[in-house]
């Protein structure tokens, strides 16, 4: 084994420079039986609200979930998946499984996970369910959280998110400081041409830092975007709007933390 000589041969060097040259990182999935069980998880509670039979190709499924449910009907079924997704105790170890040496690499061993997962589903060429241009910190969220983001099919181009190079945001940020933008539209229209839509096809998944500007526009591809996010954060790091036990619950605390947590000093030394 190497003599390690450097702290920085302990990290995860290809990482951790990525996600702070990028504010994100596409990595692939690192338990693939956990991703399958998520996504025919999706399939079967899809295929009961809807009434129709379990298909065999679950990828083509939900691609072309546009042929069996309309517009109208869309958030009724994104509902019933989350509401499926919180009866379900295996569903959110399943999904920190998905990356949790990236997230390890990027955020640490000690986590806080938000309880409840989101789920966005996109028709083609349907504008209802858009989250404009924005930071989530923007709105209240602490700055360390790192959104977990998972594609149940192959997303690209409108079909996913895009973000903001971080040069751009740099200078976004700054011209938000000086009132320049009066809604978030005129903000879009002014970075249109440098956002960049992110590459995430089934079997990765997509770590970003939601302190970068992002969101999402009409999906023009053929097929329907299916994707899933959840945040975590450093257990001890500093939250913002969103608490510890209320939006986010610990799932990793290691010994030496518990019983820091739980010590007190003998009487007598608090004088
Ligand atoms: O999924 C998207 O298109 C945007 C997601 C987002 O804004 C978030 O998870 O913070
Ligand atoms: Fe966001």
């Amino acid at each position: 084994m190497a003599h390690i000589t450097s702290f920085s041969e302990l990290a995860d060097a290809d990482i951790e420079n990525a996600f702070l040259e990028y504010g994100y990182v596409v990595a692939p999935v690192e338990n693939i039986d956990s991703l399958e069980a998520i996504r025919n998880f999706i399939v079967e509670t899809t295929a009961t609200f809807l009434s129709i039979e379990l298909p065999n190709d679950p990828q083509s499924f939900l691609d072309n979930i546009h042929q069996h449910v309309s517009k109208d009907r869309l958030n009724d079924l994104r509902l019933a998946c989350i509401n499926a997704i919180r009866s379900t105790p295996w569903f959110r170890p399943s999904y920190a499984a998905l990356a949790f040496g990236t997230l390890t690499s990027i955020v640490g061993n000690e986590l806080a996970m938000q309880r409840g997962l989101g789920l966005s589903v996109q028709l083609p060429k349907d504008g209802s369910s858009l989250l404009a241009i924005h930071a989530d910190t923007w709105d209240g969220d602490s700055s360390y959280e790192v959104v977990q983001w998972v594609p149940l099919v192959d997303c690209f181009k409108t079909k996913s998110m895009y973000i903001l190079p971080k040069d751009v945001d740099a200078v976004l940020q700054k011209d938000m400081a000086n009132g320049q933008f009066k809604s978030a539209e005129d903000i879009f229209q002014a970075v249109k041409d440098d956002v960049i839509y992110l590459d995430v096809p089934y079997g990765s998944v997509l770590l970003f830092s939601q302190t970068i500007a992002h969101g999402n526009r009409v999906n023009f591809e053929p097929s329907t975007r299916w994707t899933m996010n959840c945040r975590f954060k450093s257990v001890l790091s500093p939250y913002a709007d969103k608490k510890l036990g209320d939006f986010f619950e610990p799932i990793s605390i290691r010994p030496a933390t518990r019983l820091g947590l739980t010590y007190r000093l003998p009487g007598a030394f608090d004088e």
